[in-house]
């Protein structure tokens, strides 16, 4: 293997294989180092029962290429976490990815060399490799959190966590199971071991939003007609501020009578998924345009759970889309199920597991396996746990123990030539993420072309737009209700984590546009160093898929409350 590359990629999930694939494109040495036995990064570990996207394959899939959007046929509306990694590995296999990717092997520490400006990699086998460049494709939901219950060690039977789920099946049929944990990957999981297992016990902290995903088998003649004319589909995505098609309208819920927002809210719930989020311009600014969805939510859940005490216990109190909101099938139908309990953890906390089960304040509850849904160390996680070293020695841990700090999400000062795939400050997780990375691994890519064409030694942003930005994304954050819950979003739900806003929530659009100026006018923000040639502005690849007519400006406290702007 090459000690010596142009640039070294961490992980080799969606980011990692399109990143590698952008630069190969340009010539250049890439390795791509890998902690799984196999390419897919998030789709290769969580296959959890029931694991699924909850963005219609369609759009949850690479636009890089139109042959292969063109030749992979998707079977259902929302692919399962198995069909994600069959295409994932497709993707690999038909770009001849594998050749660059070292897989079973962790990256342990990058550090940067001042003198000879390159990147130090080390991994868990022993590989010692320098590169110009060091690409973090780590993921923004890799790092899985098990929360240290007292005598978690002690018990007999069997553990599992949906973040890293086994290979081999996993068969509960007859058993008593454990769930603790009512996030996305609970309410997937849920339904399907309530089938298999004798009891399953629900372990529930806070209860959450969720709406039907109304999956199905995809028409033919639907994927047929979309890829006659994929070009329109991605075009609408890339408008819409998550980034894929949510149907986002201008209306506000304020302005709406009740006749229409019932009528709204009940079509959304029909057609399923998370464009309900998209029925008002106002729901995440306003709480009192939220309270009306998050009424009709709890409705509904009062008229599926048959037991009214159980419907209460899972009655969402917060803010809808604070927490992410859930896309479930059948989730709460199962509490209809006579062998299903839902144990409501804030009223009695989880005391401790025991070699037999787990012990609540209430009662204990014997169980042969528990599964921990308890989510990610979100956003910084997988970076923390890799030693990265900046400037003067500088720990990118240190740099961000009271929160991360970026320039657009994607590059940190004091790191020079080092860039972060759907880092937190970018739109990342509150986007689709399929297109959120190609465009990172587009700029990324245009970025070291230029720096390339120009004989620059290294590239890092200024204090001071690192500044600006994390300013502008609090500042943006601070106008909806997402800082006001206990999310991930925000670091909360790990003990310790500063709380912070780590995602960009102005917006996709926005984002694209505001990456393409900095790009344009010659990476303003950054300070590119040793250019051998003057720094002409570079050649900007600035397709129609991505331009928008936003200005980075509209996006301001007065603009939203001028309401002339959908952000969701
Ligand atoms: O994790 P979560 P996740 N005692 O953090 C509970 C994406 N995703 O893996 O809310 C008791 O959301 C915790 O309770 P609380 C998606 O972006 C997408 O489910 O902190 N309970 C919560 O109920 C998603 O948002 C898909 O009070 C404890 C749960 O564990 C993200 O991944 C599918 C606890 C964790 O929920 C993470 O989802 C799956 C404790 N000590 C995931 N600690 C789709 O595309 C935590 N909890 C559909």
């Amino acid at each position: 293997m090459a000690r010596t590359v142009d640039a070294v990629i961490v992980g080799a999930g969606f980011a990692g294989l399109c990143m590698l694939h952008r630069l190969r494109q340009q010539g250049l040495g890439v390795r791509v180092f890998e902690a799984g036995s196999g390419v897919g990064g998030t789709w290769f570990w969580n296959r959890y029962p029931g694991a699924r996207c909850d963005v219609e394959s369609l759009e949850y899939s690479y636009q890089f290429s139109d042959e292969l959007q063109q030749e992979w046929a998707w079977t259902e509306r929302y692919a399962s976490q198995a069909e994600i990694l069959r295409y994932l590995n497709h993707v690999a296999d038909r770009f001849d990815l594998r050749r660059d990717i070292a897989l079973e092997t962790r990256v342990t520490s990058a550090v940067f060399d001042e003198q000879a400006n390159c990147w130090q990699v080390r991994t868990d086998r022993g590989d010692e490799v320098t590169a110009r460049f060091c690409i973090m494709a780590t993921g923004c939901l890799s790092a899985a959190n098990t929360p240290q219950f007292p005598g978690l060690a002690s018990f007999r039977g069997r553990t599992f966590h949906t973040g890293k789920w086994p290979h081999e099946p996993v068969d509960f049929i007859g058993e008593r199971v454990g769930v603790i944990g009512t996030g996305s990957s609970g309410i997937q999981a849920i339904p399907l071991i309530a089938e298999q297992a004798a009891q399953l016990v629900v372990f529930q902290r806070t209860p959450n939003f969720s709406v039907p995903a109304q999956n199905h088998p995809l028409d033919p003649a639907v994927q047929r007609a979309v890829k006659a004319d994929y070009g329109e589909l991605r075009h609408r995505g890339s408008q819409m501020p998550f980034g894929f098609d949510t149907r986002s309208t201008e209306r506000l819920a304020v302005e709406a009578s009740a006749e229409e927002r019932l009528a709204e809210y009940e079509e959304r719930w029909r057609s399923g998924g998370l464009p309900f989020l998209g029925a008002f311009a106002d729901m995440i600014f306003s709480r009192e345009a939220n309270e009306t969805a998050a009424v009709f939510i709890r409705d509904k859940i009062r008229q599926i759970v048959r037991n009214p005490a159980v419907a209460e216990k899972l009655m969402p109190r917060g803010v809808v889309g604070c927490k992410r909101l859930c896309s479930d099938t059948n989730y709460f139908e199962t509490f209809n199920r006579s062998n299903v309990t839902l144990v409501d953890v804030n009223a009695t906390p989880i005391e401790a597991i025991t070699e037999r089960g787990i012990r609540t304040s209430a009662a204990h509850y014997d169980l042969d396996a528990i599964v921990f849904a308890t989510g990610f160390d979100a956003m910084t996680g997988a970076l923390s746990r890799i030693d990265i070293r900046g400037r003067q020695g500088l720990a990118l841990r240190d740099k961000w123990a009271y929160g991360p700090r970026t320039y657009l999400g994607l590059s940190t000062t004091g790191f020079p030539n080092f860039f972060i795939m759907t880092g937190p400050g970018s739109p990342s997780v509150l986007s689709n993420m399929v297109p959120s990375i190609e465009q990172h691994a587009s700029w990324i890519a245009a970025c070291i072309a230029h720096l390339t064409a120009h004989g620059a030694r290294r590239i890092e942003p200024t204090q001071q737009a690192e500044d600006a930005w994390v300013a502008h994304v609090n500042e943006v954050a601070d106008t909806t209700l997402y800082p006001t819950c206990n999310s991930w979003y925000l670091g909360a739900n790990i003990p310790g984590k500063p709380r912070v806003f780590m995602p960009y929530i102005g917006g996709f659009p926005v984002y694209v546009q505001k990456c393409n100026e900095v790009m344009s006018n010659g990476f303003e923000g950054f300070v590119i160093d040793g250019a051998k040639s003057t720094n002409d502005a570079p050649q900007v690849r600035l397709t129609d898929r991505w331009r928008v007519p936003l200005d980075i400006e509209v996006i301001s406290p007065a603009a939203i409350a001028a309401r002339r702007v959908p952000v969701v």
